[in-house]
């Protein structure tokens, strides 16, 4: 058996190779992980807003959010429940393109996303920057569908899958860290696949008893 040292970790490939973070394995399949129905969003009603810490709120309806620029992004993605995909081809809007439409107020240094039907999940905002997130709204040549979050989902294909919210419906920019649905009941609040960051247990600030846990 290995030494086991939370110091120790995998590395990202830099140099385009498919490769599997500790744990995973690589699956063709798209499953669906969902926790609640599938909510139905008719585009006349949907928007998107950017809100919280931001001098100028922003809000876009469907026929304003879809003629952004979109560009083709084909990350792997990795699942905590362990499964990881290559190779999957979306189409979609940077974080950068909706993040110049905002001027953030200098405390902003987290954000909750938040979607149609309740659902939540926080990331640190260097997380959603230089091209490492997207607003997909295209996947395989189509527009994305309701099970996998269509009509728009976040895709942060740097972080376990569930960071990546269906049916957007928002981000909120905040001061602190604060747990979105997952992360309160015991996810990692950051999620790094390739540090293992599973569960709250895993964080570098946890403490260090709840290394111990079973
Ligand atoms: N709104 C919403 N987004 C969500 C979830 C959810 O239950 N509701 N599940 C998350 C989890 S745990 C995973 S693994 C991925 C699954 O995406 P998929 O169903 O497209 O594979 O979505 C994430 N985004
Ligand atoms: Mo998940």
């Amino acid at each position: 058996m290995p030494f086991i040292n939370k110091g120790f970790h995998a590395k990202r490939p830099t140099d385009g190779a498919h490769k599997l973070p500790p744990g995973q394995y690589e699956t063709p399949d798209f499953p669906v992980l969902t926790a609640g129905p599938t909510p139905r969003i008719p585009l006349v009603n949907w928007e998107f807003r950017l809100e919280g810490l931001v001098e100028n709120p922003v809000k876009w309806s469907w026929n304003e959010f879809s003629a952004l620029p979109m560009q083709s992004f084909n990350p792997d993605i990795h699942c905590v429940t362990k499964w990881s995909k290559f190779d999957t081809k979306w189409r979609g809007v940077s974080l950068d393109t909706l993040l110049e439409h905002v001027q953030l107020k200098p405390e902003a240094k987290f954000v909750m996303a938040f979607s149609y039907g309740g659902y939540t999940t926080n990331l640190p905002l260097a997380d959603l920057r230089n091209g490492q997130a997207f607003i997909g709204l295209e996947y395989d040549g189509k527009p994305l569908a309701p099970e996998h979050g269509g009509p728009a989902r976040l895709v942060v294909p740097h972080l376990y899958f569930w960071k990546s919210a269906k049916w957007m419906q928002g981000l909120r920019f905040m001061a602190e860290n604060e747990p979105g649905f997952w992360e309160d009941n015991g996810y990692s609040m950051r999620g790094d696949p390739w540090k293992e960051e599973r569960y709250r247990s895993d964080d570098p600030d946890a403490p260090d008893e709840a290394h111990f846990r079973l």
